[in-house]
């Protein structure tokens, strides 16, 4: 050949390889992984997904086959690509393989995904690392697939695993209720970002959301209203173990909690027997807090809590039940810490551990219960002294109800701006002197709801701050950082558009649009 004709085809050649690799990517390590793993290589091929492969199931593993059939939705949601998930006896040689190993070496909720060019093992240390493999899978495929084109995953191999057991988003569905429909998507949205828990803010002054059968004026006065005068609404029991069937079903464990002995002003509405007067408390609609308390020196009190949290930790599969405990400003300190002491056995009577916002540091702690700490240090290292795990929400830098910035309109502004890098650039172990990494059980995003009435206001607080909570209860300090970070958010705003997701366009992104 001469030298003419080489340096054609060679020129030819690199067009051809720079067109192609606009569609394929065979770098898995540039892929915008969201919370990052521990660790992800390459090996520089690509396997590709179309309407013939075929996803197989290890044989035997219980739970398996619903996480599967949950790979199966998401690529026809993602791709329009419909795959019915097979049982397999052992190992293909082609295909996507989803299997459990619980002897790996991975820790518990971990994952290794092996892409290569003719097999994609997906292999979980439990069902919820299996989950997690399948969603870092999801995340390493293009966010639109082109109908009727192959579609190709770069090769390589992830091996992963969190750091922190508990990484989860609160929703108040009492201040603004939010129908079924509703939490199921933040669900969803939850469980593309390995959040593991949602803890359900089911009353509070404005409203009582979940039907209690012993005690049924709870909701039909105490759900009625909301803040404004809205209509309100709360959950049968048989909604709320949807609910929990559907957390489930994407590794997710619900927390309910019950806010005690103050936030009750709906509870005292409902009952004039609660009341030491006897007398029905107004229905409220406004947003102040510290206002209300349950009378701690009545019996009737104590029967109440006990009836709500029978039927409710009957409902509730998880491990934790929340008895709130924040802002009881006219409940008097010793009244306030009779009443903690006195329903904590209530709690682990009906076989559940106790988790309370940081005040209740201020009771004798029975063994196993969580502070969250939201606000008070003092109160933290308190319960740290009594042998309290802690659960990291600090309000200043986790409350998805602050706004942005000065321009904002929803949202609340107490604990100051969350901008989304001051969201992320924080770790839980440095939240509160002396802290130790053993103490934490994890982080907690919470997201209340005075000023939020519907699913667009609830996303657009939430996203894009959500990813970096994730991140953070996912990955280890070591791995995180903001500059590197704000770029892989910025890869993802594509994705929330392709979900439909009503987030909030930081200027501090430089959120990628082609
Ligand atoms: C404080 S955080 C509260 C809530 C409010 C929230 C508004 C906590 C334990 N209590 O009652 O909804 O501030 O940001």
């Amino acid at each position: 050949m001469n030298i003419r004709s080489y340096l054609i085809l060679m020129t030819a050649l690199i067009f051809m390889l720079s067109a192609c690799s606009e569609k394929v990517s065979t770098d898995l390590t540039q892929t915008a992984f969201i919370p990052q793993p521990a660790s992800v290589t390459a090996t520089g091929e690509a396997f590709e997904i179309n309407t013939s492969s075929v996803i197989y199931v290890e044989e035997g593993v219980q739970g398996l086959q619903t996480v599967a059939d949950y790979l199966a939705e998401e690529l026809k949601r993602m791709t329009g690509i419909s795959l019915t998930p097979q049982a397999a006896s052992t190992a293909p040689s082609k295909g996507i393989y989803l299997s459990v190993n619980p002897n790996s070496d991975l820790k518990t909720e971990g994952y290794e995904l092996n892409i290569g060019k003719k097999l994609i093992s997906v292999q979980g240390t439990d069902l919820a690392g299996a989950f997690y493999g399948i969603q870092t899978l999801l995340q390493a495929l293009p966010v639109k697939a082109v109908a009727g084109e192959p579609l190709y995953v770069a090769t390589g191999v992830v091996r992963d695993f969190p750091e922190y057991g508990y990484r989860g988003m609160m929703l108040d569905v009492a201040r603004h209720f939010f129908s079924v429909e509703d939490v199921k998507r933040v669900i969803d949205l939850c469980a593309y970002y390995k959040i593991n828990r949602l803890h359900l803010h089911l009353s509070d002054d404005q409203g009582w959301r979940i039907e209690i059968k012993s005690w049924p004026k709870l909701t039909e006065i105490g759900g009625s209203t909301q803040v404004g005068g809205g209509k309100g609404g709360f959950y049968t029991q048989e909604q709320y173990k949807e609910i929990v069937q559907y957390a489930m079903n994407r590794q997710i464990i619900i927390v309910p909690e019950i806010d005690m002995p103050g936030h009750t002003n709906a509870a005292l509405a409902s009952y004039p027997e609660l009341n030491p007067d006897g007398k029905a408390r107004e229905l409220y609609t406004g947003i102040e807090v510290g206002f209300s308390t349950l009378a701690t020196n009545m019996d009737i009190t104590y029967k109440f809590v006990e009836d709500v949290i029978r039927e409710l930790a009957a409902i509730t599969p998880g491990p934790y039940f929340h008895i709130g405990g924040d802002e009881s400003h006219v409940t008097k300190h010793d009244d306030y810490v009779y009443f903690i002491n006195r329903i904590q056995p209530l709690v682990t009577k009906y076989g559940k551990k106790i988790v309370g916002w940081d005040e209740i540091a201020n009771a004798d702690l029975e063994e196993d219960v969580t502070v969250q700490f939201w606000s008070n240090v003092k109160n933290t290292s308190m319960g740290l002294e009594k042998g309290a795990k802690v659960l990291v929400s600090p309000g200043a830098r986790t409350y998805m109800d602050m706004k942005y910035d000065s321009t904002t309109v929803l949202g609340l502004k107490w604990a100051g701006l969350i901008e989304v890098d001051h969201a992320y650039t924080w770790s839980p172990d440095t939240v509160v002197p002396g802290l130790q990494k053993e103490q934490i059980l994890g982080i907690e995003a919470p997201l209340w709801s005075e000023t939020l009435e519907k699913i667009e206001d609830i996303e657009f607080m939430v996203f894009p701050r959500l990813p970096g909570y994730a991140e953070i209860g996912w990955t280890a300090n070591e791995l995180r950082n903001w500059d590197e970070y704000k770029l892989r958010l910025a890869k993802h705003g594509k994705r929330f558009e392709d979900y439909n997701i009503n987030f909030y366009r930081s200027p501090l992104v430089p959120w990628v649009n082609e």
